[in-house]
């Protein structure tokens, strides 16, 4: 009898555990308990706060909880105040959220008191590089959710549903904006086949809070309309944002505003017609202001001067401090080169004072093993938002300066270029879905700490309910100890993983041309852009590796506010993770413990790979706690991170030693690969 019933329970477990390819998130379904929801609004939103209460309840049975709009002063306009059995909140908005908050807190054991939640910033957006022919540029997880080439314009019941879904999810992390096609922009985003669509896309999204905003093309007016010019001080240009605005708040009522690529990368923008950023932002954002959008302006913008790349954003935006309307947001990327794994913040971060600052993060893994790796960037982002500027004393943090904190900006925005697309699991690894979730968290609250934000997805991802009363808690416990506890310190070092053996010491830039995903330090064809070549970063020859940066070099420490400008240029105390992207060094050069420069590089390289090596026998082990169809995924990402590894490793130690002339220290593991195969190869790809 015990071994039918044992029996009968694995069967179960298994079956239970099959059913899920990750398509559900961090909101599989739940065996709810029976709870009564009382609320006296009637609304689309108050519906679905409703009917997840009801889907998800894993408080007491029979439970009644209240949901009540009332005029609360401590909370902002998102923000709802809990307990255990009711939710309040200024706004439907506020208590679906509020709604999400209790129930990820009954699954993950969190308590319940009397609190407030607001959120830190009041913009908190994906922006997804989406073409409208559906392809994404940088995308690792299939086609657009929102676009797509062949009959571009029907809307079918599959659209509305995945966009449902994609709406809940972004609602259940609290955040609340979506810009849908890519910077890159097409100017056809705004025909009207295309706004008909956004419309469609806004009409799912508005229950959800997430609102739409479209990036768009500045020549615009003379590509897609039919003027001579696109210069943002030509009146008849003017006229024409300000009808297309018109267009799109008729269609798109609550419609959030634009983001703008403007004069980087071959972007058109107001440089080409004699004006600056501001004439540009400004006249946009004087089009949006009467409906109250916003223009979103990014900052990533170099040219091939002979400046460093890393310096230019601060040079050209700061000249316009106080120069943009008060609903134009400069957007800002973490590090001032490019997402690499790592960088030190942007300095333009606590220095625009007068200006509303955004941060731009990178969800979508471009510089960071695509698809394939386990990295969780939670920790980067962390790092990055939690670096002290000392613009305004110490303490000024990079959020500080930007979620309104320090400065009286009208509009806080934080922007993550998203990594969704049409795969089932919608981001391609398992694991990669922990950076939307991520990145929805700490936009939400960022102040919370990665570990709390691995610890619930986790939880929230892979917990199985036993399906048997009885031995419930020793199922806790075990999986507690033998699958989050392991699975947890995974993600938390995995970040560090990968800049072990990618670009440890501060080197950046020196990925491949093909894709950004393998080791090519040695690109630089003849005639090609230097600031697009990895040497340009790297600089290594026969007398050292690194970019100097210091006041003998670039000068890019005096970006940062004392005493960081210092601590940087200062070989004795700047950073030892960052020592590589502010000083170039001889290869002998000793590092605090001892180990020469030459050293340090190839045992940070073969950490790297034994990290990874770690994670497999950390996933493998984690094998009984997971169904097998997530399972075996992360199973094979692993493997092929681990090759991946070893490539970087091999490439960049084969690589480097023709200027170091030192050998591979004779405790380490010795390459496996030739560098001329390697250089092959990836040649061979980029030509494909
Ligand atoms: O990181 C680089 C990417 C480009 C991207 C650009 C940007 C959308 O390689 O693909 O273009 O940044 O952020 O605009």
């Amino acid at each position: 009898m015990k071994i039918i019933i044992i029996n009968i329970f694995f069967l179960f477990t298994v079956l239970y555990l099959s059913a899920q390819d990750g398509h559900q998130l961090w909101l599989r379904d739940k065996k709810a308990e029976p709870v009564t929801v009382v609320c006296k609004k009637i609304s689309a939103t108050i519906s679905i706060a409703k009917k997840e209460l009801q889907q998800s309840w894993l408080g007491n049975a029979g439970a009644t909880v209240t949901l009540s709009i009332k005029k609360d002063n401590s909370l902002k306009q998102d923000g709802f105040r809990l307990e255990a059995n009711s939710v309040k909140a200024n706004s439907d908005i506020g208590i679906l959220y509020g709604v999400y908050e209790l129930l990820r807190r009954q699954q993950t054991s969190e308590p319940i008191k009397n609190q407030v939640f607001n959120p830190s910033y009041e913009v908190r957006i994906l922006d997804h590089w989406d073409n409208l022919d559906g392809t994404v540029e940088r995308g690792y997880a299939g086609h657009s959710i929102f676009w797509r080439k062949n009959d571009p314009f029907t809307v079918t019941d599959l659209d509305k549903r995945l966009w449902q879904e994609y709406a809940r999810a972004n609602a259940s992390i609290g955040l609340n904006g979506a810009a849908i096609d890519n910077v890159n922009a097409s100017p056809k985003i705004l025909s009207t086949g295309y706004l008909r669509r956004a419309k469609a896309i806004a009409d799912v999204f508005r229950p959800y809070g997430v609102k739409v905003y479209l990036a768009v093309n500045f020549a615009s007016p003379s590509t897609l309309g039919a003027l001579k010019t696109a210069d943002p001080l030509d009146p008849g240009v003017i006229a024409w944002w300000k009808n297309k605005v018109k267009e799109i708040y008729r269609l798109i009522p609550d419609f959030g505003g634009f983001l703008v690529k403007a004069s980087s990368e071959g972007q058109p923008g107001p440089q080409n017609y004699g004006r600056t950023h501001a004439d540009g932002a400004n006249m946009l954002a004087d089009a949006l202001k009467p409906y109250g959008g916003i223009v979103m302006w990014r900052a990533f913008v170099y040219s091939a001067n002979n400046e460093d790349r890393a310096k230019q954003a601060y040079d050209e935006f700061m000249p316009l401090d106080g120069k943009f309307r008060d609903n134009v947001i400069v957007q800002v990327k973490n590090g001032p080169v490019d997402f690499q794994p790592r960088e030190p913040f942007s300095p333009l971060f606590g220095a625009m004072k007068k200006t509303s600052v955004a941060p731009e993060l990178q969800v979508t893994q471009e510089y960071l093993g695509h698809s394939v790796y386990v990295v969780f960037l939670s920790t980067m982002w962390e790092e990055c938002l939690k670096s002290d500027t000392y613009q305004q004393r110490a303490g000024s943090t990079v959020s500080r300066c930007t979620d309104g904190s320090i400065y009286p900006q009208k509009h806080t925005v934080i922007a993550g270029v998203s990594n969704v697309g049409l795969d089932t699991n919608w981001c391609g690894n398992q694991f990669a879905q922990a950076n939307w979730y991520a990145f929805g968290r700490l936009a939400w609250n960022d102040t919370l700490q990665s570990k709390q934000i691995a610890d619930e997805w986790i939880k929230l991802t892979f917990y199985n309910d036993p399906s048997q009363k009885s031995g419930e808690e020793d199922y806790a416990n075990d999986w507690n100890k033998n699958f989050l506890a392991p699975v947890k310190q995974m993600m938390l070092d995995s970040r560090e993983a990968a800049v072990n053996f990618m670009m440890p010491l501060g080197l950046h830039h020196i990925m491949s041309a093909n894709g950004h995903y393998g080791p090519g330090p040695w690109w630089a064809p003849k005639g090609w852009r230097p600031d697009w070549t990895p040497p340009y970063y790297h600089q290594a020859s026969t007398n050292g590796i690194g970019f100097d940066r210091t006041r003998n070099g670039s000068d890019a420490v005096d970006q940062y506010h004392e005493p960081l400008a210092s601590e940087f240029n200062d070989l004795s105390t700047c950073p030892e993770n960052l020592l590589l992207w502010f000083h170039h060094l001889p290869w002998d050069y000793k590092l605090h413990n001892g180990h020469t420069l030459w050293d340090a590089l190839c045992r940070h390289y073969e950490k790297g790979v034994n990290q990874v090596r770690e994670f497999q026998k950390i996933w493998d082990k984690a094998a009984s706690f997971v169904d097998s169809t997530r399972f075996i995924e992360v199973q094979r990402k692993l493997r092929e991170q681990c090759s991946n590894a070893i490539l970087w490793k091999d490439a960049c130690e084969l690589y480097f030693e023709q200027f170091s002339h030192l050998p591979v220290p004779y405790d380490l593991e010795r390459p496996i690969h030739n560098l001329d195969t390697i250089i092959a190869d990836e040649f061979k790809h980029s030509n494909d």
